[in-house]
C-alpha cells in the first residue's frame, strides 16, 4: 500500500459486454454479477469470481424495504452502468465498455465525470468540502507516525484516520451516493488528472471519470439515490446504522489534555471550572494514568482508590473519561496479558506467533478484533474496568498504530489466515464495537459514550470520532469545518476536532476563534499534546477566559436544541452539523455548493465563524427561503443574499437564526452543566412582519439511561402560525412518560397579539444571556 500512488486505469481491463446469465465479459473470462435493489432507492452490484478474496466487510447493513421504485439501475449489453430516475432522466452514466475494470486483485467502477456535478463525503479528510479533482485513498493511518511533521503542520496528509469509501454526487436534478463495501485499501478519484498531465502535454487517453475501487477484495458497490442531500443522508444512515442516542453529558463541554493523569488533578480542574463559572461535563485522562501504560490498569500512586475516585466524580456529574489503547503490554506478570494469551486472541505474525508491535508500553500484542472470541474477551476486560464507575472512554491508536513494526506482519484469524489488508480499516470499529459491548455489560441501563480515532463505514453506531491529531494553527481551524461536515455526511455525525489544536502551542486568539467556531459542533472537546502550554479557558488573558466562558455557556443554553438533533439522528438519521446545501438550494445570488467556512447546526442555526487569522471582515451567505435573525445585532436580514462585509468582533461570532423555526433553550443557570430537559424555553424564530406556519417536535427524557426506550420520555408538538402581526402557538404534550414538560414561549419581537392554545397571553420583556450579550426578548409564563 503506497500512500502516494493511485491505480492507473490503463493497467485495468474493462468489461466490454454484460449478459445477465454470465455477467461482465472480459477478453479471456467472465465475472458473474449480482445486481440487487433494496427499497425504492438503494442498489447493490457485486462482482464474483476471479482473484478476489472473500470480502471481510463486517458492516451490519440494514436494508430499506419499499415496494415502489423511484429509480432504475441498468446494465447495458455493452457493459455500461446507468442510474436514472423512473421517468428516464439520467443521473449517473458510465462509458460503454468501460464501467467495470479489474487489474489482478484490484477492481474499479468508473462513471462519466460531469463538470456540472458536485462531489462530497469520503469520511474524514483534510480536504475541501467539495471534492472535484480529488484523488484519495482509504487506509486508516496514524498520521503523525506516517507523515513528516511538515506535511502534518500545514499540508493535507492522505490517507487519514477514517476509511469510508463513500462518494456523494450532486447531479443536475438529484443526489447519488456510491459506497464501496470493501474494507480493504480503497480509492476514489473525481475527474482527477494524473500528476504528469499537469506539468507536460502528455496524452494519456484517460477518460474524464469518477472512479471508486479497491486494491483488493471482492468488488461490491452500493448506489443510493435521493432527491435531496438530506434524504440521501437519511437513507445512508439507515443503511449503515445511526448513532444511538448519546448521554447528554457527552454533548457538553469536555476538557482534556495529554498530561492529565489523576482523578485528584481532575478534581482540581473541576474546581477551576466552578470558580470561573464555566460549565463542563467530561474530564479526561490520557495515557499517564495507567500503570506503565498497561491497558485496564491504574497507577496506584496516581489513583490510589480507583473505584471510589471515579464514582465520586460521576456522582458530581463529571464522568472521568479514560483513554484506552488496544495494545496489551507483553508482560508475563500482567493479568490482562496472561488472560489474552491463554484465550489465544492476539493477532498473529507470519510465523504463527503473536504479532508484536512497539508502542507506549514497549513490546505490545494486539487483540484480533476481527474475531468474535477476541471481541468477547475484550468486552470482559472492559466490563471489569468500567465497573469502577466509568461510563465513557476514548479509543486511541486503533488505526492500528504498531510503531516501527510492519503492519503487514499483523495477521487476522486464529491461525493468522487472513492477510492484514482484509481487516485493517475495520480495526478501530471492531475495537469500538467490543468496547461498547463491555460497557453495556457493566452498565446495562446506562447510555455510554465512546470516542474513537479510527473508524470505518458504519462505525458511528459504536463510537463518535475525533478528527485525530491536528495542530494549533489556522489551517486546522479552517479545515475542521469541511472535515466535520463530510464526516457527518458519511455516517458519523457525532464528531469534532481537538479545540485549540493538539500539537504546538496554541495562542489566545486561536483558542477564542476555535472555541467559537466549535461551540455549535456535534462534539466539543479542548485537547492538546503533552509538551504544549496549557490551553484551558483560563490559561491566557481575561478576554480569552470570558469569550470561552460565553461560548461554552451558549452551548449549554442550546443544550435542549442540540439534544433534540441527536434524537433526530437516532430516529431518522438526520445530520447534526451540516453544510448549507443540506437544507437549502443555491440561487443566482448565493452559491452554496462550496461553502465550507459556514455551517448549519440542525435546521435552525447558521454560524459563519472567522477561521482566518487576520481577516477583519468576511462574507456570509444567507440562503433563500426565509429571513435570518442575527442575535448579536438583534436584527433581521433577508435571505437569498450574501452579506459582503460582516465585521470581526472579539466577543461575538456571526450567528443567524433561521426564520420559521423553534429553538428550545435551557432554563437552568448558565453556570451549571446539568440540564433538566423537562423545563424549557421555546424560542419562536419568527418576524411579526411575515406570514408563516411551521411545526416542531420537542423530546425530553432523563438524558442518561435507557429508560426512554421503555416509554420514559415526553414530547411536545408545537404548531406555530404568524399572520397579520399576530402569533398563534399550539402546544400539545404528545407523550408524557417522562412527566409534564414545562414550556415557556419566547419571541424575538413584539406581536400585536400572542395566543397560546387559543388563549390570548401577555408577554413581558426578558433579557437572555446569549454568549455574554444581553438579548432582549419577550417571554410568557409557562402554562401550569
Ligand atoms: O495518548 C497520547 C496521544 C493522545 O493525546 C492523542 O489525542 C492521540 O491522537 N495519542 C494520540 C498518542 C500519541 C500521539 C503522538
Amino acid at each position: 500500500m503506497y500512500f502516494n500512488k493511485y491505480p492507473f486505469s490503463h493497467n485495468f481491463s474493462f468489461s466490454d459486454a454484460y449478459q445477465p446469465a454470465s455477467g461482465f465479459a472480459f477478453a479471456n473470462d467472465t465475472r458473474p454479477v449480482n445486481l440487487r435493489q433494496y427499497g425504492s432507492n438503494v442498489f447493490r452490484i457485486t462482482v464474483q469470481g476471479g482473484d478476489w478474496e472473500q470480502n471481510h466487510s463486517q458492516v451490519d447493513y440494514c436494508y430499506p424495504e419499499s415496494a415502489e421504485s423511484n429509480y432504475r439501475l441498468e446494465l447495458s449489453a455493452n457493459g455500461a452502468l446507468a442510474l436514472s430516475q423512473c421517468d428516464g432522466t439520467p443521473m449517473l452514466e458510465a462509458y460503454p465498455k468501460g464501467s467495470f475494470g479489474k487489474s489482478g486483485s484490484a477492481s474499479m467502477f468508473r462513471f462519466r465525470y460531469n463538470p456540472s456535478h458536485r462531489f462530497y463525503g469520503a469520511g474524514s479528510k483534510l480536504l475541501p468540502l467539495e471534492h472535484t479533482g480529488m484523488q484519495t485513498k482509504f487506509w486508516n493511518t496514524d498520521v503523525w507516525a506516517d507523515f513528516s511533521m511538515q506535511q502534518v503542520v500545514d499540508g493535507r496528509p492522505d490517507p487519514y484516520y477514517v476509511s469510508i469509501p463513500y462518494l456523494i454526487i450532486k447531479t443536475e436534478n438529484a443526489w447519488v451516493g456510491l459506497l464501496y463495501n470493501n474494507p480493504e485499501s480503497a480509492f476514489i478519484s473525481v475527474g482527477a488528472k494524473q500528476n504528469i498531465e499537469t506539468f507536460a502535454t502528455v496524452k494519456t487517453d484517460d477518460l474524464d471519470s469518477v472512479v471508486i475501487g479497491a486494491e483488493s477484495g471482492q468488488p461490491d458497490l452500493f448506489l443510493l439515490a435521493a432527491k435531496s442531500l438530506a434524504e440521501l443522508t437519511r437513507s445512508f444512515q439507515q443503511l449503515v446504522g445511526v448513532t444511538p442516542l448519546p448521554p447528554i453529558w457527552s454533548l457538553g463541554y469536555q476538557q482534556c489534555r495529554w498530561g492529565y493523569e489523576s482523578v485528584k488533578q481532575l478534581q482540581g480542574l473541576q474546581e477551576k471550572f466552578e470558580t470561573h463559572k464555566i460549565p463542563v461535563d467530561g474530564l479526561w485522562l490520557d495515557i499517564d494514568y495507567m500503570d506503565g501504560y498497561r491497558v485496564f490498569t491504574t497507577d496506584d500512586n496516581l489513583i490510589p482508590e480507583p473505584a471510589s475516585e471515579f464514582q465520586s466524580m460521576l456522582d458530581a456529574g463529571h464522568p472521568v473519561v479514560p483513554i484506552i489503547d488496544p495494545g496489551v503490554k507483553l508482560d508475563p506478570d500482567y493479568s490482562v496479558y496472561q488472560s489474552g494469551k491463554e484465550a489465544g486472541i492476539f493477532c498473529k505474525n507470519p510465523e504463527g506467533d503473536d504479532f508484536i508491535g512497539l508502542v507506549w508500553p514497549g513490546l505490545t500484542v494486539f487483540p484480533d478484533f476481527s474475531r468474535a472470541d477476541a471481541q468477547a474477551w475484550w468486552a470482559a476486560q472492559v466490563e471489569a474496568f468500567a465497573s469502577l464507575g466509568i461510563i465513557g472512554a476514548w479509543l486511541d491508536m486503533n488505526d492500528p498504530s504498531v510503531g516501527k513494526s510492519n503492519p503487514y506482519d499483523m495477521l487476522w484469524g486464529a491461525e493468522g489466515e487472513h492477510p492484514h489488508r482484509t481487516f485493517h480499516n475495520q480495526y478501530g470499529t471492531g475495537m469500538a464495537k467490543a468496547t461498547r459491548a463491555g460497557f453495556e455489560q457493566a452498565h446495562p441501563n446506562e447510555r455510554i459514550f465512546l470516542l474513537t480515532r479510527s473508524s470505518s463505514t458504519g462505525g458511528g453506531q459504536y463510537a463518535a470520532v475525533w478528527t485525530g491529531d491536528n495542530v494549533a494553527n489556522y489551517h486546522y481551524l479552517r479545515m475542521s469545518i469541511p472535515t466535520s461536515l463530510n464526516l457527518a455526511l458519511s455516517g458519523i455525525p457525532f464528531n469534532g476536532a481537538d479545540v485549540g489544536g493538539f500539537g504546538h502551542d496554541t495562542h489566545p486568539k486561536l483558542l477564542r476563534d476555535w472555541t467559537k467556531a466549535a461551540c455549535l459542533g456535534a462534539f466539543f472537546r479542548n485537547h492538546c499534546e503533552k509538551t504544549t502550554i496549557d490551553q484551558e479557558p483560563w490559561a491566557f488573558d481575561t478576554l480569552t477566559l470570558e469569550v470561552c466562558r460565553d461560548f461554552i455557556q451558549l452551548r449549554y443554553l442550546l443544550m435542549p436544541y442540540l439534544y433534540n438533533l441527536f434524537v433526530a439522528q437516532a430516529e431518522c438519521g438526520e445530520a447534526i452539523m451540516r453544510p448549507l446545501i443540506y437544507d437549502f438550494e443555491s440561487t443566482e445570488s448565493v452559491d452554496l455548493d462550496r461553502v465550507e467556512d459556514a455551517y448549519m447546526t440542525g435546521p435552525a442555526i447558521l454560524q459563519a465563524p472567522f477561521v482566518d487569522e487576520d481577516n477583519t471582515h468576511r462574507a456570509v451567505p444567507l440562503p433563500a427561503g426565509q429571513s435570518w435573525y442575527a442575535p448579536f445585532e438583534q436584527k433581521w436580514y433577508a435571505g437569498d443574499q450574501q452579506l459582503e462585509a460582516v465585521e470581526r468582533n472579539d466577543r461575538t461570532t456571526p450567528i443567524y437564526l433561521r426564520e420559521g423555526t423553534v429553538i428550545p433553550l435551557r432554563r437552568d443557570s448558565p453556570e451549571s452543566h446539568r440540564t433538566d430537559l423537562r423545563t424549557v424555553d421555546l424560542l419562536i424564530v419568527a418576524s411579526a412582519k411575515t406570514q408563516a406556519k411551521f411545526r416542531y417536535e420537542y423530546t425530553a427524557d432523563d438524558g442518561r439511561s435507557l429508560a426512554y426506550q421503555h416509554g420514559e420520555r415526553s414530547s411536545l408538538q408545537v404548531n406555530v402560525e404568524v399572520a397579520n402581526g399576530e402569533l398563534n402557538v399550539g402546544i400539545e404534550q404528545a407523550e408524557s412518560g417522562f412527566g409534564a414538560i414545562q414550556a415557556r414561549l419566547m419571541v424575538l419581537e413584539e406581536f400585536k397579539c400572542v395566543r397560546l392554545n387559543d388563549e390570548v397571553i401577555s408577554m413581558t420583556s426578558f433579557d437572555l444571556n446569549f454568549a455574554g450579550c444581553s438579548l432582549n426578548l419577550k417571554v410568557m409564563a409557562a402554562p401550569e
